[in-house]
């Protein structure tokens, strides 16, 4: 079997770095992509001595940046046969009528927008090749709202259906399209929506068993490890005490 090359956004935490890891055991070849470069090199440094790795420095809101980026890689690297689409967060946790709109642009552009530069970057080369394979990073969020959701359920709801459009779009070229929609999962994701604040972020996950970012990390390896011909095209999946994104069973 040939080494396969995955490219990796948000590979710096999270879902996206336990990924990274995973592929790495699996020895699939590795474009680990983020912001904070430093993360970046040392999950390089760590990964390379399994499978070739490199790094890609972008905001996936630079259309241009991300687009340059994607278009400098060489050999091994300039074939990209896994494309993980999982750069994203949510930002703030308000009403409507309370938001902040800096928020609500931060959410369209980088978990939608930001997927959507990324996926056109890379979809002409699979569909020259008449081969790819590219997995979505949805969310429960994008199958039902929950309160003071609003603008990230729209965010992941807007995943799914780019999601099911790119199947649609793609289908005759051999591209297999899928989305993995988690639900709670205990990264850096609280954080980020909390602004920072741990303490916030650190009760959503308090009182019961969370999803670790390793659990996605090998359902996402499993997606791309069935034969050829399956497509798995969306799956869903949650904590044992979690039954919807409000049903909680914390104790
Ligand atoms: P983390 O905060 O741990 O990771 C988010 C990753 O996205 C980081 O690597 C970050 O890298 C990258 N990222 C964020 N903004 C940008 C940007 N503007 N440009 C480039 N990269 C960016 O969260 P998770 O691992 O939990 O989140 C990964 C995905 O999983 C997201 O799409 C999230 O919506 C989804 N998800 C998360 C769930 C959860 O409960 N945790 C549940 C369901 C889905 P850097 O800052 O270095 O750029
Ligand atoms: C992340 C899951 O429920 O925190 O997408 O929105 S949730």
């Amino acid at each position: 079997m040939s080494t396969k090359t995955a490219l990796i956004t948000g590979a710096s935490s999270g879902i996206g770095q336990a990924t990274a890891r995973e592929f790495a055991k699996q020895g699939i070849n590795l474009i680990l992509c983020g912001r904070r470069q430093e993360r970046l090199d040392e999950i390089e440094k760590e990964l390379s001595k399994q499978v070739e790795v490199t790094t890609l420095n972008f905001d996936v809101r630079d259309k241009k940046r991300v687009k340059e980026a994607i278009n400098s890689l060489k050999k091994p690297f300039n074939q990209v046969d896994i494309l993980i689409n999982n750069a994203g967060n949510a930002h703030g946790l308000a009403t409507i009528q309370e938001g902040d709109s800096d928020d609500w642009d931060a959410m369209i552009d980088i978990n939608v927008k930001g997927l959507l530069y990324v996926s056109d970057a890379i979809i002409p080369q699979m569909i020259a090749r008449n081969a790819g394979h590219i997995i979505n990073i949805g969310s429960t969020a994008g199958k039902e709202v929950y309160p003071k959701g609003n603008v990230y359920c729209a965010s992941k709801h807007a995943v799914d259906a780019i999601n099911q459009g790119m199947r649609l779009d793609l289908n005759g070229y051999n591209i297999r399209v899928g989305a993995v929609n988690p639900g709670m999962v205990e990264t850096e994701f609280s954080e980020v929506r909390f602004k920072g604040d741990t303490e916030k972020a650190d009760k959503v996950y308090k009182g019961f068993k969370p999803l670790q970012a390793q659990d996605v990390a090998e359902i996402i390896y499993f997606v791309t490890s069935r034969p050829a011909h399956v497509n798995i095209a969306d799956l869903m999946v949650m904590s044992v005490d979690q039954a919807s994104s409000v049903v909680v069973n914390k104790k």
